[in-house]
């Protein structure tokens, strides 16, 4: 059965389009206009009490029973679980899915994402100490990605969700001012996935 996708246009919203279109389970967009304050009105906070996309309806979750799952973390180790893909069920190999995914849930999302604050304003004074400080740490965390992909393909072993969260952010670099020539590997990692079928769907996926 379709699952409804509660989403808008932004990296943690992609990071949900594309594990979907990689699992190749149908889903029906159900755009939330956060510029507009969609996100407050009751039918999505039923769903999403935090106010943020993404958030998904599963009609037929388990037991046969809807399911509303909201954080994107949460809603990829759902996904994986439910589909058997992108999430290995040995717990030694799900370990480090489990690493990197709360690694880029905890920083590689919400340092670049402060950066895309700061960059924004246009008061020099009120934006020079947070951009400093968050482009700081935001290259930090990709030269962390660039030494873990030094030998491997992907983050976690096989490709996995972990990956589909990391990319979501790691597709606004530009907007945080990040240039793979710096991290070669993990631009390496970036166009090898960037290339897949799935993904590309997922990117193109009109979420708005
Ligand atoms: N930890 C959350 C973060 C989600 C998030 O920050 N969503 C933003 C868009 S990328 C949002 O909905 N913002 C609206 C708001 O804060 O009111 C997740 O990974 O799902």
């Amino acid at each position: 059965m379709t699952i409804e996708l509660h989403t808008w246009n932004t990296p943690n919203g992609r990071k949900i389009s594309v594990a979907l279109e990689e699992m190749g389970l149908p889903y029906r967009v159900v755009p939330v206009n956060i510029s507009k304050n969609e996100q407050f009105a009751p039918d999505f906070l039923a769903i999403s009490p935090n106010n943020k996309i993404p958030a998904i309806v599963d009609p037929d979750g388990p037991g046969g029973k809807r399911v509303s799952v909201f954080e994107s973390g949460a809603i990829l180790l759902y996904l994986g679980e439910r589909t058997g893909k992108f999430l290995p069920t040995a717990l030694i190999d799900r370990v480090p899915v489990l690493e990197w995914l709360m690694w880029q849930m905890g920083g590689f999302g919400p340092m670049p994402g402060q950066v895309h604050h700061f960059i924004a304003l246009e008061n020099e004074q009120d934006r020079r100490y947070g951009l400093a400080r968050y482009s700081a740490e935001t290259r930090r965390l990709y030269g962390v990605l660039d030494r873990r992909l030094a030998d491997r393909d992907y983050v976690a072993g096989a490709l996995s969700v972990a990956d589909f969260a990391i990319l979501g952010w790691a597709w606004r670099h530009e907007r945080h001012k990040v240039s793979f020539a710096d991290f070669p590997n993990v631009g390496r990692w970036y166009e090898t996935l960037m290339a897949r079928p799935g993904v590309k769907r997922g990117m193109e996926a009109k979420l708005d």
